[in-house]
């Protein structure tokens, strides 16, 4: 917030003029100095721009990645929607394929609170982690919750492509797979578990459809079933752990262990993060996983989990205790129902057309719905989309190609330095207040409120857009009703809790003074904690204590009557068949027909290939690779995504370097602080190397979120911005993968200064 790099004032790029074409000189984007201008002249500017392209080539000229501010929808694509909307961007990011997969499926995902609550960890002899990092990643107590489960015995199990600090901390056992092979990994598991006759048959045959031929859904359209896909029948593959090791990089005797470790004899909680379903052709992972919970029979009981550990919830899943209310304003509708996914947003305006497949969270699924557009203006607001969206070097070149690009920001990041004209947008230390709603927990709620007026000419999503809409005609008190400080009340008026029996109370007590302090509408009410103190305080907690009428285990209620409360898939039950989800990624089109069974089968990915061969050496497939290894992108300590990354005590406590397996870089004759070029088809970047035994031989662990850094002559980017090396790639069902692409890497002659030496990214003014 006070950083002396924080943006000041409205800019325009110097060459930019509006009117498209040559007066916008978008080839200069990103080298262009910059004039400071009053918000009067930005402003005009802007509305004057928007208002040509809006008449002259109508909404689907007009894209924004715009997601939720402060309480709502940022003001500029508010303004966007108002004025006949935009083509959005779709995305799954965090939960990469398992976004679909959940509900028809009848997944245990951690958004639904399909795991058990907190208390429940010590009672599980084993507690599996499926990837996940929540040391580096996850707020609040995680930890300390996992701790109560190591002090009571449970043993640790660490899946994935590093010993990482979280496994290092739970003093885990480590099975190393390579990243994007999960499903295999699964399939190997479940093979073996049918082999060491640790099935639990009762849970399948009770709570399942599709995994042997006497239990198949009503609506399957074919005979084929799990069972028999796993043993070989259809394919004349038996998914052994010797077939899976040599996809997988891990050793037979490990996928044996595992499987007898989860089997039913054992209280098991297998536990994923969502890295591995941010993969290219991963998407039958959340059913191949929920087939060996199911195996296991870990559903329903204390000390037996199957679901998803991810941020705060990771290890504490259940109905949220305590809320905030609304906010009284929604979000602005986008008339126009058109997106495009987000792997292949760049190469799409480049190309004059793109897919509607709607790939988050619309209906319609098919990559060969085709449309054209001529993309004259992309509004980068509260989102980092050169940074976090996969193909950086071509999103250099697409946002050069158009007649407009605008950001809010508060910093000169990427957004900034390829946009026409910036807009300072304030943090929250300088609004009225608001709630983290990431980073909390199921019973707690965290809120927080202005510690300064806003600084040099910042100034706060809605009023930017409050500017907007009056300078282009519209009402702005329409698309605004309720004034910040009013919604924020509301939040505060309408917050709830649930007490002991279950019941919605309200949260605060707030007083007729205190509505009228506000200078707010209101109601007065009793709560259990005063308005004042709760702002004090920054959160209020729900006291817990073992065995309290809170306490949850995941799908108890089905699993205690699954007549009475069947799941929300088509059969009502875990579906290791689900007709539902082969058809629906089939009809996508972005793989060949067929590719996907209704049940979990093994796809090898497009782009992260072939680790078939690369375990044995280098070779892919049994041809020797220009790129033989595999590049992943670990949520960094030192930021989230991009934002803080320009701290310079945040990156002189958190250097920035690529992690590589010490063996691999030896022979490559790299040692520690080299400079290292990781490079592949779709681009190249520099890092120091830092080499760790803890990381897989074949794979590259580049931290996600590095500022872009952008070298035009070389084309290469110095601070190691993963979306270099992530190409415009997708899969199945169109999302992003981040952490599957092939790459290789070689000592390159030049030294890096270390991130926290170099100079603050401040604006070269004209
Ligand atoms: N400090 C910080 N915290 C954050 C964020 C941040 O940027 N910075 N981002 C937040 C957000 S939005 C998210 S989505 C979460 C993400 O946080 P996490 O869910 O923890 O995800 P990652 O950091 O991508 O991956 C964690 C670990 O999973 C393993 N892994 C990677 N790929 C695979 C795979 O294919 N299979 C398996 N089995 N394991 C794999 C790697 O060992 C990696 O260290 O973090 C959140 N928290
Ligand atoms: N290669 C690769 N790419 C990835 C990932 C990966 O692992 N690898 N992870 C993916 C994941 S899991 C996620 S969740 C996405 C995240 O991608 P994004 O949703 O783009 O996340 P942020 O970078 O947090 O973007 C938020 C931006 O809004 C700004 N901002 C914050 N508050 C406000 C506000 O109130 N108003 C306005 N106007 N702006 C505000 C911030 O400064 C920041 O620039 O990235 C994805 N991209
Ligand atoms: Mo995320």
């Amino acid at each position: 917030c006070f950083g002396a790099d924080r943006l000041k004032y409205p800019m325009k790029r110097k060459s930019w003029q509006p009117g498209g074409g040559e007066n916008a000189h978008g080839e200069l984007r990103g080298k262009d100095s910059r004039e400071t201008c009053s918000w009067d002249d930005a402003i005009s500017l802007m509305s004057q721009e928007i208002k040509r392209i809006y008449d002259e080539f109508g909404p689907e000229a007009v894209v924004t990645a715009g997601s939720t501010g402060m309480f709502n929808q940022p003001g500029v694509e508010r303004v966007l929607c108002a004025m006949g909307g935009h083509v959005g961007v779709s995305d799954t990011s965090s939960n990469g394929v398992d976004t679909f997969n959940v509900g028809r499926l009848a997944l245990p995902a951690v958004d639904l609170g399909q795991t058990n609550d907190r208390f429940d960890l010590k009672n599980a002899e084993t507690i599996v982690l499926v990837g996940g990092n929540s040391v580096w990643s996850s707020g609040g107590s995680t930890m300390y919750n996992f701790k109560q489960a190591i002090d009571a015995g449970v043993q640790f199990v660490m899946v994935g492509p590093s010993f990482n600090a979280t496994a290092a901390w739970l003093n885990a056992r480590w099975i190393p797979v390579y990243p994007g092979t999960d499903t295999a990994f699964l399939l190997a598991t479940a093979y073996e578990m049918i082999q060491l006759d640790v099935v639990d048959q009762e849970f399948l045959d009770n709570y399942c459809v599709g995994f042997d031929a006497d239990h198949m859904p009503e609506n399957a359209v074919t005979q084929e079933n799990y069972k028999d896909y796993l043993m070989g029948v259809y394919d004349g593959v038996p998914k052994t752990a010797e077939w899976a090791s040599a996809i997988c990089g891990c050793t037979a005797e490990d996928i044996r262990w595992f499987a007898e470790t989860v089997g039913k004899d054992h209280k098991v909680m297998l536990l994923h993060n969502y890295a591995l379903a941010r993969c290219m052709n991963s998407d039958n992972v959340p059913q191949a996983f929920l087939a060996v919970g199911a195996m296991g029979g870990h559903m329903g009981k204390s000390g037996h989990a199957t679901g998803g550990a991810y941020k705060t919830y990771a290890g504490d899943c259940g109905p949220q205790l305590v809320s905030h209310g609304d906010t009284g304003i929604s979000a602005e509708a986008n008339p126009i129902k058109l997106t495009v996914s987000a792997p292949l947003l760049w190469e799409s305006v480049l190309a004059g057309e793109f897919n509607s497949t709607g790939a988050a969270y619309g209906n319609e699924f098919n990559a060969k719905d085709i449309h054209t557009w001529d993309v004259k203006y992309v509004s980068c607001d509260a989102k980092s989309t050169l940074q976090n969206v996969m193909n950086a070097p071509r999103g250099i070149e697409a946002l050069r190609s158009v007649d407009f690009v605008t950001a809010t920001a508060q910093f000169f990041n990427a957004q900034a330095k390829y946009a026409d004209i910036v807009l300072p947008v304030t943090t929250e230390w300088e609004r009225v207040g608001g709630f983290a709603e990431h980073q909390r927990s199921r019973e707690t709620l965290i809120v927080y409120t202005q510690v300064t007026e806003p600084l040099y000419e910042a100034k706060t999503d809605q009023e930017i857009g409050t500017l907007l809409a009056d300078a282009l005609g519209l009402n702005s008190a329409e698309l605004w009703p309720v004034s910040e400080k009013q919604q924020f009340f509301n939040a505060l008026n309408g917050a709830t809790y649930v007490d002991v029996d279950g019941e919605s109370k309200p949260l605060l007590t707030i007083t007729d003074e205190d509505i009228a302090s506000w200078e707010c509408e209101g109601t007065a009410q009793e709560g259990v904690v005063t308005l004042g103190d709760f702002l004090m305080a920054g959160n209020y907690s729900i006291k817990r204590e073992e065995g309290d009428a809170y306490t949850y285990i995941g799908y108890k209620d089905y699993i205690d009557d699954p007549d009475a409360n069947p799941l929300d898939s088509d059969s009502g039950k875990f579906e290791l068949y689900c007709q539902y989800k082969s058809d629906m990624l089939n009809s996508m089109g972005y793989s060949p027909d067929g590719t996907f069974k209704p049940y979990a089968n093994y796809v090898a990915a497009p782009d992260g290939l072939g680790r078939e061969g690369m375990f044995q050496g280098g070779q892919i497939g049994g041809h020797p690779s220009e790129y033989p290894f595999i590049v992943y992108n670990p949520h960094y300590l030192r930021r989230a995504h991009p934002v803080l990354d320009n701290s310079p005590w945040l990156r002189e406590t958190w250097p920035n370097p690529v992690f590589l397996n010490e063996d691999d870089a030896k022979a490559k004759g790299i040692a520690n602080g080299d400079t290292v070029r990781i490079y592949n088809q779709h681009g190249q970047v520099l890092r120091q190397a830092s080499l760790l035994q803890t990381i897989m031989p074949g794979c590259v662990g580049l931290p996600h979120g590095a500022w872009l850094d952008w070298d035009e002559d070389k084309q290469l980017d110095r601070a190691g911005h993963d979306n270099v090396l992530c190409g415009g790639v997708t899969s199945g069902m169109g999302t992003s993968g981040y952490n599957n692409f092939n790459c290789n890497y070689e000592l390159y002659d030049e030294e890096l200064v270390a991130d926290c030496d170099l100079p603050l990214r401040t604006v070269e003014l004209a």
